[in-house]
């Protein structure tokens, strides 16, 4: 895995005034109903709670099936953050090698330039109800701020996010759930 894993992180490495992280989440759930969950470019906020809601603007076309690369969604946030909205373009969405990818292009935020890849992958074949959640990220440094308080400020955002993923998806495989996986 690490050698995979690599590979699709590669764009972490950050510019001159840019800052990249990559935050990583075990999950107890398989990586088909985890990855289920991530690959919904359109429903975002099923998951990533600071985010209110979300629609398709641009080359949209969902219907629960598959979103197409270079489709734009807009977010809205919750408040009490320094942003209102952004505007993402998915850049890439691979079932086979469970990758997804986006850029944001716009919107009123702090993070110019960002963009994300994350990656779901068995723990291990002994291991087959478990999974690991890899998102790397890279984005401008912010005027007036520095790469630790830029690198801070979003590492808290998407560990959050992934950590709701994981609550969200054991929520959808346990037994108990009427909508088991
Ligand atoms: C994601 C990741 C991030 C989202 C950030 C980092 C954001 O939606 C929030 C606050 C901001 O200040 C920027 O995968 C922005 O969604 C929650 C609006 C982009």
């Amino acid at each position: 895995v690490p050698g995979e894993v690599a590979r699709y992180h590669e764009h972490a490495a950050a510019g001159a005034g840019q800052c990249c992280s990559a935050v990583v989440q075990a999950i107890a759930a398989p990586v088909d109903a985890v990855w289920s969950v991530v690959r919904r470019f359109d429903r975002p906020q099923a998951y990533k709670h600071f985010i209110k809601s979300c629609r398709l603007v641009d080359g949209g076309g969902a219907d629960g099936g598959k979103v197409a690369v270079g489709s734009v969604r807009e977010v809205r946030v919750v408040s009490g953050l320094p942003a209102t909205s952004s505007r993402e373009r998915l850049e890439i969405l691979d079932d086979d090698r469970r990758v997804i990818s986006f850029r944001i292009v716009g919107g009123e935020h702090r993070l110019a330039n960002y963009r994300s890849v994350t990656t779901v992958h068995e723990a291990a074949p002994s291991a087959p109800a478990m999974a690991v959640v890899v998102e790397s990220y890279v984005v401008d440094v912010p005027p007036g701020n520095t790469k630790d308080e830029t690198r801070m400020f979003v590492d808290t955002i998407v560990r959050c996010n992934l950590q709701s993923l994981a609550r969200t998806v054991e929520r959808l495989v346990s037994p108990e759930s009427p909508h088991a996986f």
